[in-house]
């Protein structure tokens, strides 16, 4: 017996991507992983590129392939599921705007990685992440690495002020091996992003946590990651003890995207006791008569450092109240 050729119903799966690079994604889904595109339709709907990142939740439809052939591509993207966090960068976009790009999506943590020397580490940089994870509400660790190198007092000082406002600090050195079992316990059973700065040791961080990785270390090329016109691989790789890490190249800035002032004074976690004792409600903690967040940069409840991050971004966010 012999019945009309019929069009198989459309094979669907829900997964994570993994990897993103040029516009292919490889999508781990329960049956193993694909490699799929973005649907032609998906994408003119939302009219960018960049529309699928790393670590989303995707729907993605089956090719039906002739049979016995196979092809770089077996899915399309059909639709991105809603994201619960994301790691969020300013990017320049069409005419001069500022275009969201989403690094890392579904994420847990940031872990901030600096040298302690070679690059000199940047601390209003430090400032700058912390504030996007706690803005994109992500937890955050921080790491300082080459401590084999030496920390400048200053550097070292500075670490004490991020422990005691609460986030895990860990001292690392790929060299001597200090802190990797601590940062791997950071790293297992979680989703992380790991940013910086180039040649501070991110990929060698990770490759001593995980030795199977392998990441590519040493010979910085910052260029994939100049302009938006040029190639970023994304990859989230899996930990032998649960959880993943993207380990993000050339990262230099991650800017801020549409900051209200009034976030980015909750942002600063150690202002939070003070943000309602301002004697003006809406004080921005920079000159006001009464601003108890400046009250307590005098007293050193507040590092003075830190509030001075904190005035460097305000005035370089995007305003939305006038
Ligand atoms: N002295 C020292 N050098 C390190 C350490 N970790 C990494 N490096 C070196 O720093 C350079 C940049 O490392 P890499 O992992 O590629 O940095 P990334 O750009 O942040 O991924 C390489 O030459 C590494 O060998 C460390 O703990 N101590
Ligand atoms: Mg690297
Ligand atoms: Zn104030």
């Amino acid at each position: 017996m012999t019945s009309p050729p019929s069009v198989p119903p459309a094979r669907e799966r829900t997964g994570r991507v993994i990897r993103a690079q040029s516009g292919f994604y490889t999508v781990e889904t329960d049956a193993g992983p694909v490699v799929a595109v973005l649907r032609g339709l998906l994408k003119r709907e939302r009219r960018q590129e960049g529309l699928v990142a790393l670590g989303d939740d995707v729907r993605v439809q089956l090719l039906d392939l002739p049979a016995g052939e196979t092809g770089p591509v077996e899915a399309s993207i059909v639709e991105i599921l809603p994201r619960r966090s994301a790691l969020v960068r300013r990017a320049p976009g069409p005419k001069g705007a500022w275009a969201q790009d989403v690094v890392v999506a579904n994420i847990d943590q940031m872990v901030a990685v600096f040298a302690a020397r070679q690059p000199t580490p940047h601390l209003r940089m430090l400032d700058r992440f912390l504030a996007i994870a706690e803005i994109d509400e992500l937890d955050s660790v921080i790491v300082l690495n080459k401590v084999d190198l030496g920390a400048p007092p200053d550097v070292d000082a500075a670490l004490d002020v991020y422990a005691r406002i609460g986030y895990p600090v860990i001292r690392a050195s790929v060299r001597s091996g200090e802190g990797v079992d601590a940062l791997r316990a950071a790293l297992v059973g979680r989703i992380s992003a790991v940013v910086g700065p180039s040649g501070v040791g991110k990929s060698s961080l990770l490759n001593a946590v995980e030795p199977g990785l392998a990441l590519q270390t040493g010979e910085v090329s910052e260029s994939v990651d100049k302009g938006r016109h040029t190639t970023r691989v994304g990859e989230l790789h899996p930990l032998a003890g649960g959880g993943k890490v993207a380990d993000t190249p050339g990262l230099r800035e991650l800017g801020m995207w549409d900051v209200d002032p009034g976030e980015l004074e909750w942002a600063f976690v150690e202002f939070r006791p003070f943000l309602n004792t301002c004697r003006f409600y809406d004080c921005t903690h920079v000159h006001e008569p009464g601003c108890a967040v400046r009250a307590a940069v005098e007293t050193g409840a507040v590092s003075a450092a830190r509030h001075e991050s904190y005035v460097a971004l305000l005035q370089d966010a995007p305003r939305r109240r006038p």
